[in-house]
């Protein structure tokens, strides 16, 4: 099925500008034009009361596929803490609130691992990214980047918990690296490389 001219249109159904400027990125080579869902005026509440990622980033790009008719991606992602029972996990985004600042929740994530040997403070970020086809068909793709939770901020670059969020090989948090550095190595970068070989495809049939 080939997607022709006025339709090579794709929405990324988040409302978090962070996520959407790496994912911009990311996909900036897709024969097709990648825009946000404010920019294609499209305005839904969802409700994220799957258990995984991947049920999560399916819930979203449906709910925005309804009232679309074009190509609908999404994206669910968040940081498992192995010492904390996987916390925040699918909540990264509700932890402490949705409106409490990532200073005062990094703050709060690095105090409850207070005494906890570098070994132990094992941790990851997992991206669940789903795309909806206008026929209505699903394709997942779920990837995640393991690292540890350091013992202080660093960097200003990211977002949410990139600051406390560091790497085994460099010891530099994501918040450390630029950009694209993060894309080359990031769960969401990763998850959305899979996926953009599945929409090639269908881009390009
Ligand atoms: P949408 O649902 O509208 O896409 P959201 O921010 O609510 O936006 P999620 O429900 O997927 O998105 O929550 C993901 C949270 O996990 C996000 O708000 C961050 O706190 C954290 N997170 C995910 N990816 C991250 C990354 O690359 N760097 C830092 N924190 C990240």
């Amino acid at each position: 099925m080939g997607i022709m001219g006025m339709q090579r249109k794709i929405i990324f159904a988040t409302g978090n500008a962070d996520k959407m400027k790496e994912i911009r990125k990311i996909l900036e080579d897709l024969p097709a034009e990648v825009m946000s869902m404010k920019e294609a005026g499209i305005d839904v509440e969802v409700e994220e009361n799957g258990t995984t990622f991947e049920e999560n980033a399916i819930l979203k790009a449906k709910a925005v596929a309804k009232a679309a008719g074009t190509i609908v991606l999404a994206d669910d992602s968040g940081l498992e803490i192995d010492r904390l029972g996987g916390e925040p996990g699918v909540y990264s985004a509700r932890y402490m609130g949705e409106d409490t600042s990532y200073r005062i929740k990094n703050k709060n994530l690095i105090d409850r691992l207070e005494g906890v040997v570098k070994e132990e403070r094992t941790a990851r970020f997992v991206c669940a990214i789903a795309a909806v086809f206008p026929d209505g068909s699903v394709e997942t793709a779920t990837a995640a980047v393991e690292g540890y939770i350091g013992y202080e901020e660093r960097g200003e670059n990211g977002f949410g918990y990139d600051p406390i969020f560091y790497l085994w090989e460099s010891d530099l948090s994501t918040a450390q690296l630029g950009m694209e550095e993060k894309n080359e190595i990031s769960h969401r970068g990763k998850a959305l490389k899979m996926i953009k070989e599945k929409l090639k495809d269908v881009l390009e049939a």
